[in-house]
């Protein structure tokens, strides 16, 4: 076997492994074989990684840096990711199996986080509040809230790094970030570019490990005021209960199993396309796959055709090689979760109309693949239906009018995205307003933008990451009260409205 790589973990600006000594394998996913070996941190490592960040936050230079100097940082960080994004994908590719075609795309697009933010930073203000009382100017600050706990999973590592981070360092906060053990390679190659950006050490650290052994330390820490995660349901609400023990701030991005609406009236190739790419892109292991087709009745037998010849077709193989379409299951865990929910559907009566299984080395699959799976029959009542597989499994559902498709949409605890696919303006109005998701696609699908707010309704999450407001995620706002009159007043009286 290879030697493998070995990597520290960054925390106070130096390279280092973990208190321990302890170290775990990293498995490239295309071949089963462990690649890297990664620091296993625990309690200590989180313990002096949370410390550095709160000095920097709090005394260190971080705290003296102007707003304008932080956004330079950030531009400058986004030049060197532009400048590295070819290592950086492919780093990615081997630690997480996502397809190199995307990675590149993903990579070219992560400089522009740092961008917008950067740009943001010394934009943030606060106003002067028009006082009810007199001899008072009343104004108020916007500051950052502290240390800032980002946890993250395995199936895009660094660009939900970047939803976090950039705006929270354009808010001046500092951090500690966990990413998946399944995943850590790629946010350590980053940290490299982090330093040569010029950040004073303390500002971004990162401890790898366990969620149990790293991230309950780094969330239930004094010191971390603000909790981002992205992850599984039941992680989440750990989190958040952990969390609330705190008090401390959470936003959380969790998973969805979300409705990709076609009415009868669609330019068929683009909705097959847009169903295709909603739920077999990155292998479906993304939170907004779109997992449910629900297909108008009488169109089903048409749009079912052209659908699973196209499937069909979907080519999977090695992830490095551009012409990949589909590339394994990024965790062994999260492999054997996708059979057990193939399983499931047959028992409940799904009929399979593609794939439904392991693929072989003859049909391009490597260690963890599964064929693209597409179940026809589903009733919205069945758990494949309901739960959320986070792999290349489509269920199709059929639905009679628009009446039909929203009650069928919204009929699911998550709220995390839909599509819909039709050329009547009014129709597409109408369901944007009514599915209840935090992004509705009409005629399009799995198009996210650093500008456009995104997260979750119902069970899909708290908050929003992306656009201009998720910088207040990590921002706090402080009143001033300066009084100008004699004296200061009856002091057993609160100066409420009208006396200063
Ligand atoms: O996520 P987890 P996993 C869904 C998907 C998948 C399931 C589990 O359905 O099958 O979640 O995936 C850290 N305290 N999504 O295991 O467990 C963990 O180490 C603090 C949806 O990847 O949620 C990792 O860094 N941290 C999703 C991060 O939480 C803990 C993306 C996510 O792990 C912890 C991925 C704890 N107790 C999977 N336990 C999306 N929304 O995009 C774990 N962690």
């Amino acid at each position: 076997m290879a030697s493998l790589q070995e990597y520290k973990t960054h925390i106070g600006g130096q390279w280092v492994p973990a208190e321990s000594g302890e170290t775990f394998e990293s498995e490239d996913p295309y071949t089963g074989e462990p690649w890297a070996l990664i620091p296993r941190c625990g309690a200590r490592d989180v313990d002096k990684a949370v410390e550095a960040a709160y000095a920097a936050w709090e005394s260190g230079p971080w705290a003296e840096t102007t707003a304008t100097a932080r956004g330079r940082m950030m531009r400058k960080l986004g030049d060197l990711i532009a400048e590295n994004a070819e290592a950086l994908a492919r780093t990615e590719v081997r630690d997480n199996g996502k397809l190199m075609s995307e990675m590149h795309a993903q990579c070219k697009y992560l400089p522009e986080w740092y961008y917008f933010y950067g740009g943001l930073a010394d934009k943030v203000e606060g106003s002067v509040i028009a006082s009810d009382k007199p001899d008072i100017l009343n104004y108020t600050l916007r500051e950052p809230i502290g240390v800032c706990a980002m946890i993250v999973p395995w199936n895009s590592p660094l660009l939900l790094v970047a939803w976090k981070l950039a705006p929270a360092l354009a808010a001046g906060c500092t951090c500690v970030i966990k990413p998946s053990e399944f995943t850590s390679a790629s946010l350590l190659d980053f940290m490299k570019l982090v330093e040569r950006a010029g950040f004073p050490p303390g500002v971004v650290n990162v401890v790898t490990g366990t969620g149990k052994e790293a991230g309950e330390p780094l969330v239930t820490h004094p010191k971390v005021a603000k909790v981002a995660f992205t992850g599984g349901g039941l992680t989440g609400r750990r989190v958040y209960e952990l969390a609330a023990r705190g008090l401390k701030k959470v936003s959380l991005e969790l998973g969805g199993k979300s409705p990709n609406i076609v009415f009868d009236d669609c330019i068929m190739d683009d909705a097959v396309n847009g169903v295709i790419s909603g739920i077999f892109a990155a292998t479906g292991q993304t939170c907004i796959a779109g997992s449910r087709a629900l297909v108008q009745e009488s169109i089903h037998d048409e749009f079912m055709e052209k659908l699973i010849e196209v499937a069909r077709q979907a080519r999977m193989g090695d992830p490095k090689l551009p012409e990949t379409q589909v590339g394994p299951i990024t965790t062994p865990p999260q492999y054997e979760k996708v059979l057990d929910y193939i399983g499931i559907a047959k028992d409940e009566g799904a009929l399979c109309v593609l794939g439904g299984g392991p693929a072989g080395a003859d049909e391009g699959g490597g260690k963890y693949f599964i064929k693209p799976t597409i179940f026809d029959n589903v009733t919205n009542d069945m758990r494949i239906a309901q739960e959320e597989v986070f792999g290349p499994v489509l269920s199709v559902i059929t639905f009679k009018d628009e009446e039909d498709a929203i009650r069928i949409g919204n009929d699911v605890v998550y709220g995390l995205a839909a599509g819909v696919w039709t050329q009547n303006i009014k129709r597409a109005t109408i369901m944007a307003r009514r599915l209840r998701a935090g992004t509705v696609w009409i005629n399009t699908y799995r198009a996210v933008s650093v500008t456009s707010p995104f997260g979750g309704y119902k069970q899909s999450g708290i908050g929003r990451e992306n656009g201009q407001a998720a910088i207040n995620e990590y921002l706090q706002t402080k009143s001033v009260w300066i009084s100008t009159a004699e004296g200061s007043g009856n002091p057993f009286v609160m100066k409420v409205a009208g006396s200063s």
